[in-house]
């Protein structure tokens, strides 16, 4: 995730930039504005991401063009303001701003852009008529917004969800024209979901979800919501929910449900908990997290590591003959990046009568792993929840050897968003953009949206 956000705010003279910048700053409407606003920084503890936020206002009557296309360049998100009441400043949306700003962006790596409708209340009726279309025709568009830098309405909104455009792109996990999830995303959700399945039948039941939402969001489902997330589901479709369990394909419904709702980063908690960054690739920390060995110090896998790998062989000898099938040993190693067995390891380690791996082969290749490899990568790429212990270094002190085993520190300790992602959880279906904002009332500048109602 990104360690800070810039956003840009563009737009016709006078439609109300700066107000906006200063309206959210001093929680108050200011009668005169300069033409342009410092850059401000809003310090990460008051954001609801705890993401250092910069906000650059442009004024045209105080900057170069290419001053501006300087902004654009350093722009992480950029939020287009137009005037409601005036058409013209609508018009401009698409005839200037947009092409502009592509022009000036890579196509692969577009900017979010926000549409941000100015001065609402000076108007009765509403601009998403006008809006509505431009956002289905530009996909880089994430979201828009009617607000009022007089009336304090959505402001904090505003920056909120220009904050989550960057923190929380939609780009890589939907697309929006097939109305459906992309393929990288459901690859990774299918992976997470196969990690998740702890007895490997193809759907998780109570347990299973209840172990997966205290894995992402630190807190079990309560027992009605869960009945409520299965409701959903079957609502909506015919197999999605086969013996009192999520399958695969309700699942993936969830997710798609969340985003089309507006709540990415319910999804992106879950993809970056089970390791991938934005480009959803597994990152190198999950696949290879550092063990630091100390120097004439060897590494062997310590009890839990052995616990561990017991119950993931148990979870892939299907037909229970204590040897694990090629079929078996490839449904074992799905969810790696790779296949890290070739076939030759069934001439090196004990295989049964029809020269399949057995559990003691099985054991034996990974403890000889745990030697040579010092085990990282491979074995902790798997890294269940069930692996709550984690294969650490064996120290060799003073001659004697002892096994270290760490325990349960793969959940963050410090998640901030804890809560509002236990809400999203909770109350997953029913949420609406208001409950997503309310989700973080840590976010101090809500105090004035608070005052407000
Ligand atoms: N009624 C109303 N007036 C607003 C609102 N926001 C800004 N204004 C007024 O609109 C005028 C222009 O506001 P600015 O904030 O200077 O607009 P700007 O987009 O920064 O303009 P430039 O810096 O010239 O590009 C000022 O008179 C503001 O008081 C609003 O929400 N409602
Ligand atoms: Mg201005």
């Amino acid at each position: 995730m990104r360690k800070d956000v810039r956003i840009l705010l563009v737009g016709e003279p006078k439609v109300g930039k700066t107000s906006l910048i200063m309206s959210l700053v001093s929680e108050e409407f200011p009668d005169e504005v300069p033409l342009r606003a410092e850059e401000i920084t809003i310090p990460a503890d008051v954001t609801p991401e705890r993401v250092p936020t910069h906000i650059v206002d442009y004024s045209e009557a105080e900057q170069s063009v290419e001053q501006l296309y300087q902004e654009i360049s350093k722009a992480n998100v950029i939020c287009i303001v137009y005037s409601v009441n005036n058409k013209k400043s609508i018009e401009k949306v698409t005839s200037h701003w947009i092409p502009l700003i592509n022009d000036r962006t890579d196509k692969d790596s577009r900017v979010p852009l926000i549409l941000v409708g100015n001065k609402s209340d000076l108007v009765e009726h509403s601009s998403m008529e006008t809006i509505l279309p431009i956002m289905n025709q530009y996909q880089d568009i994430e979201t828009c917004v009617e607000c009022s830098a007089k009336n304090l309405k959505n402001i904090s909104e505003l920056f909120y969800y220009a904050q989550k455009a960057v923190l929380h792109p939609t780009g890589p996990l939907y697309c929006p024209e097939e109305k459906e999830l992309k393929p990288s995303c459901i690859k990774a959700l299918t992976r997470i979901f196969k990690v998740s399945d702890l007895d490997n039948d193809g759907v998780l039941n109570d347990n299973e979800l209840n172990f997966f939402q205290r894995t992402c969001f630190n807190t079990p489902l309560a027992p009605q919501a869960l009945e409520d997330v299965k409701n959903v589901v079957k609502r909506n479709m015919t197999d999605g929910v086969k013996d009192n369990g999520l399958t695969l394909k309700g699942f993936l419904f969830l997710h798609t449900l969340f985003i089309q709702r507006g709540r990415h980063e319910t999804t992106w908690t879950v993809l970056r908990r089970f390791g991938y960054d934005d480009d959803l690739e597994l990152t190198q920390e999950y696949l290879f997290p550092m063990i630091k060995i100390p120097p004439d110090c060897t590494t062997e896998l310590n009890h839990n590591a052995y616990l561990f790998l017991q119950s993931v062989f148990d979870k892939h000898d299907k037909d229970r003959d204590c040897a694990l099938s090629p079929e078996e040993v490839k449904d074992l190693f799905k969810v790696f990046p790779y296949m890290p067995w070739g076939p030759d390891v069934n001439n090196t380690v004990c295989t049964n009568d029809q020269g399949w791996i057995t559990y003691q082969g099985y054991l034996s290749q990974w403890t000889l792993l745990g030697w040579v490899e010092a085990v990282g990568g491979c074995l902790l790429s798997e890294e269940d929840f069930s692996l709550t212990q984690q294969v650490s270094a064996v120290y060799n002190v003073e001659g004697s050897i002892f096994m270290e085993a760490s325990t349960g520190q793969l959940i963050p300790s410090d998640r901030h968003m804890a809560q509002a992602d236990l809400k999203n959880s909770t109350f997953w279906l029913r949420a609406s953009v208001g409950a997503t904002v309310f989700a973080v009332l840590g976010f101090a500048m809500y105090r004035a949206l608070l005052k407000q109602r």
